[in-house]
């Protein structure tokens, strides 16, 4: 019999609400504070840093109602389990059914970008096993310079990003209602990640992405 124990956590168990990220969720019309990177002369990201106000609300009631499913992946020819849960609406029923709150960003969202955001997806990152490896979003090409919207809940994870042939240029710890949009040709030039790390406690992030047009 092995001396060790494997005691594995769930993410209810490892989740610690924020004193930050209580109450109902309201994302900011202002989207106040926004910081804009420029990553070279055709790629950008935005950065607004607790957009959504009440994301803890958000976060426990996708935890609770989101048919989360592993998923696997071919690499290096070996079939692997996605190292994450994932979930993804692409109808505007679908959208419409879930927490009203995931509406109302989009709708804010598709007023300053002037994208349609068609599809929503979410990653769940039960603890710091899971990831997502440096890759650029499968968008249609003939979507030019696809916007990709992302609403950080829970424990902040590290998000960095790197042009296709260089070193990480940015670091983000995204978490409890942050917002990244990354844009120009960010999703064709460079690459993008949320490595895995030694502890860290449920994270989920939604994204909004325009699949038609
Ligand atoms: O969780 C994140 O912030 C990034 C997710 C991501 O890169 C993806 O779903 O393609």
């Amino acid at each position: 019999m092995s001396r060790y124990q494997i005691v594995v956590a769930s993410p209810q168990q490892l989740w610690q609400p924020s004193l930050f990220a209580q109450g109902e969720p309201r994302a900011d019309p202002e989207f106040s504070g926004l910081v804009r990177h420029q990553l070279d002369q055709t790629a950008w990201v935005d950065h607004v840093t607790g957009w959504l106000k009440g994301a803890d609300s958000l976060f426990e009631e996708l935890m609770r109602s989101t048919p989360w499913e592993a998923t696997t992946q071919e690499l290096y020819g070996k079939v692997m389990v996605t190292p994450r849960l994932v979930a993804r609406w692409t109808s505007a029923d679908d959208i419409g059914a879930l927490p009203p709150v995931i509406e109302r960003m989009r709708a804010l969202l598709v007023t300053r970008y002037e994208r349609p955001f068609d599809s929503v997806s979410a990653n769940l990152y039960r603890d710091g096993r899971d990831s997502v490896a440096w890759h650029g979003d499968h968008i249609p090409t003939r979507i030019v310079d696809p916007v990709v919207a992302t609403v950080s809940l829970g424990h902040p994870r590290r998000f960095v990003m790197r042009p296709r042939e260089g070193k990480t240029e940015l670091a983000l710890a995204l978490g409890m209602g942050d917002l990244v949009v990354m844009g120009g040709s960010s999703q064709r030039t460079w690459l993008h990640a949320v490595p895995k790390v030694a502890t860290a406690g449920p994270r989920i992030s939604v994204a909004y992405r325009q699949s038609t047009g």
